[in-house]
């Protein structure tokens, strides 16, 4: 039977942080190089998406095609507080999250175009990829169904003496089900090495955050399970990669889950398919021009970090690693459907 955890061992009363300070403060302890790493992936993502867009209205990508138009900066400043061992239980809006632990541009334009060169070998729809051999839970489409996998990979990792921490990613709307709140509680009672990422996108398809939570804030919800909660302007990156560094560092050193609260706006339809004019048009202006991305270079400017000649070889890598990545795509193989059946099971 599992022993309860003695009283002076358990945290104190857990307050939720609302907004931590300004990333101008911070820009000097993260090193040049690691801040233009960042802002590399954030173009990736960016780039890799818009070749996919239009890859899409091609009518060359089968099924729905999502982007994490927006989002780049919670997903980059958070997936880049992970140590090359540990894992991540990404979702539909992650994409540099999945490249940044290893999987190749190459290989998600394969997986868009359902070639045998993706991560599932042209079985599974576009952004629904994932690869264990590299510490990526491939992505389970149902809301929040990846949160108590994520539990349940930090307490295999704790059992196996492997000090792991597991990175998952989900949104608003995945908090209001069933699996969100079972996996959560999971992680926190057992204090699990789990980081939780909320992307505050502020719409679960059409849903807005008053249909979706009766709380004045996600970040509120952490006190409930007796964990740390911290918000930040998830469009600031080093904001992001701050609160997440610290929830890393806390989970590894047995201190259990923390969940952070990112807030952004969804500036693109839920999938392509969708035309979201149910979002008003000055919140999406609003959202639009205060973009990560943009927003990021401007400081990395004016710290003198990104200077022109930078920036100059930094787009253009970026191009090229999508031209390369689609062609190397391109030269895959459709899946022979004499193999449908493989990779079912394990040992396939
Ligand atoms: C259990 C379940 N219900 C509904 C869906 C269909 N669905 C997929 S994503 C989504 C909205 C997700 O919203 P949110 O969690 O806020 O993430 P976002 O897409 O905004 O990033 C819905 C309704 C699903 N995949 N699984």
């Amino acid at each position: 039977m599992a022993k309860s955890m003695p009283a002076d061992k358990r945290p104190a009363t857990v307050k939720s942080k609302r907004e931590s300070p300004r990333s101008e403060e911070r820009a000097g302890r993260l090193p040049a190089d690691r801040l233009l790493e960042m802002l590399y992936f954030m173009r990736l993502q960016r780039a890799v998406e818009d070749r996919g867009v239009k890859l899409y209205y091609q009518g060359r990508i089968p099924g729905a095609y999502f982007t994490g138009w927006g989002h780049e900066a919670i997903v980059v400043g958070a997936a880049a507080a992970l140590a090359p061992d540990d894992l991540l239980a990404p979702m539909h809006r992650d994409l540099a999250a999945y490249i940044m632990r290893g999987i190749t541009v190459g290989e998600v334009f394969a997986q868009f175009l359902d070639r045998e060169g993706g991560p599932t070998r042209g079985r599974d729809g576009n952004v629904h990829m994932g690869d264990p051999r590299r510490g990526i839970l491939p992505f389970i489409s149902h809301m929040a169904a990846s949160v108590p996998v994520a539990a349940g990979m930090a307490l295999a990792c704790r059992q196996r003496g492997e000090a792991r921490v597991v990175l998952t990613f989900f949104g608003d709307g995945a908090t209001s089900t069933g699996a969100w709140h079972e996996g959560v509680n999971f992680a926190a009672v057992f204090r699990l090495p789990v980081v939780l990422v909320l992307e505050n996108n502020q719409y679960a398809y059409s849903t807005p955050l008053d249909r979706q939570t009766a709380a004045q804030a996600f970040v509120d919800k952490a006190a409930g399970y007796g964990i740390p909660g911290v918000a930040v302007d998830g469009n600031d990156v080093l904001a992001v990669h701050e609160a997440a560094a610290a929830a890393v560092v806390r989970a590894r050193d047995g201190a259990g889950p923390t969940l952070i609260e990112c807030r952004t706006l969804r500036v693109r339809g839920h999938s392509e398919a969708d035309k979201f004019s149910y979002v008003p048009k000055a919140l999406l202006e609003e959202w639009a021009a205060r973009d990560p991305i943009v927003a990021f270079e401007e400081r990395l400017r004016a710290w003198g970090v990104l200077s022109a000649e930078i920036d100059e070889a930094m787009q253009f890598r970026v191009a090229q690693d999508v031209e390369d990545g689609l062609a190397w795509a391109e030269a895959s193989p459709e899946p022979d459907p004499a193999t449908v059946t493989h990779g079912v099971y394990a040992e396939e």
